[in-house]
């Protein structure tokens, strides 16, 4: 049976961790605030007091932390314990220049690197839906693929680490800038005196509409910003997109301007609610 320590159980890592669980596979989890880890006791897994208790021994290893300076911190305190071949897959979106720097912390310590990003948020997790975009060697997939077929509804192997963060870094664009641009286009019509549910009504049914749109404008009409991705995670990404573009020399003007809009909500205060909550940076 596979083992799998898991690093991080914030909203996305708690059902995943759950997920693996559920599938049979022997888990172990951590996570800063141990508290939020513990329900998973009642899954099956085993919730250790430190990264290195969790890593200790596991065939793969998960991080799935809010950046990169926290996935280096916790690899790092696990070093004592970490042993060559295991294999790590970093979940977490992290961006280009800190995806290089933990494959060669990896590197360092003789691990497996998979740079293995997801597409979704919260409910895919909960549901084994996520799409992963795993990039690294080969050999590394036989471990993983019980792994990712409890997470995920699809897994794209797309060649060497580096490629799965990559890919991430446009689609999430995608997915960042819909939400601000769903959140403008109600927030419009709220100001121009019409019931933004007209928007809508319109869209519905028509070329315009998506899951995605649904989500976010059924968030924004019933005022409920349970997150699914936080304001405070989406701003954090709009930086790391706007890097990877930088880097090319792509021009992202509409993310730089859902950046904008991000972090304008944060101020306001809803750093922690659903990334739907950038439609009060429409009002001053
Ligand atoms: P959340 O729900 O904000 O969870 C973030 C997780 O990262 C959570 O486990 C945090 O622990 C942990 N964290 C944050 N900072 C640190 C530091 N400095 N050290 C250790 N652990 C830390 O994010 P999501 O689950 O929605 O998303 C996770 C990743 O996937 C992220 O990269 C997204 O962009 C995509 P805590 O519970 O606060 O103690």
């Amino acid at each position: 049976m596979t083992s799998v320590a898991l690093l991080g159980t914030g909203l996305m890592g708690l059902p995943m961790g759950r997920n693996l669980a559920r599938a049979g596979l022997r888990v172990s989890v951590w996570n800063r605030t141990r508290d939020k880890a513990l329900p998973l006791e009642a899954d099956g897994a085993v919730v250790a007091h430190s990264p290195a208790e969790a890593v200790e021994g596991a065939d793969v290893i998960l991080t799935m932390l809010s950046d990169g300076d926290a996935v280096h911190d916790a690899v790092t305190a696990a070093a004592p314990v970490l042993r060559a071949g295991q294999v790590w897959a970093q979940m977490s979106t992290v961006g280009l220049a800190a995806t290089d720097r933990l494959a060669a912390l990896a590197d360092r310590h003789g691990l497996t690197y998979v740079d293995a990003p997801v597409q979704g948020t919260r409910q895919p997790a909960e549901q084994g839906k996520l799409v992963i975009l795993a990039s690294g060697p080969d050999t590394a997939q036989e471990a993983l693929e019980p792994v990712f077929g409890a997470l995920g509804q699809r897994t794209l192997w797309l060649g060497p680490a580096g490629a799965g963060t990559r890919l991430k870094m446009a689609t999430v664009s995608y997915g960042i800038s819909l939400t601000a641009v769903v959140a403008e286009s109600l927030s419009l019509a709220q100001g121009l005196g019409l019931d933004p549910d007209l928007v809508r009504q319109v869209v519905t049914g028509g070329p315009m509409d998506s899951a995605y749109f649904q989500a976010k404008a059924k968030a924004i009409l019933e005022g409920d910003f349970t997150p699914s991705f936080t304001v405070r995670n989406a701003e954090k990404d709009t930086r790391l997109i706007h890097e990877a573009g930088a880097a090319v020399g792509v021009r992202l003007d509409v993310v730089a301007a859902a950046g904008e809009r991000f972090r304008r909500a944060e101020a306001q205060g809803h750093g922690e609610e659903d990334m739907a909550a950038t439609y009060f940076a429409s009002f001053d």
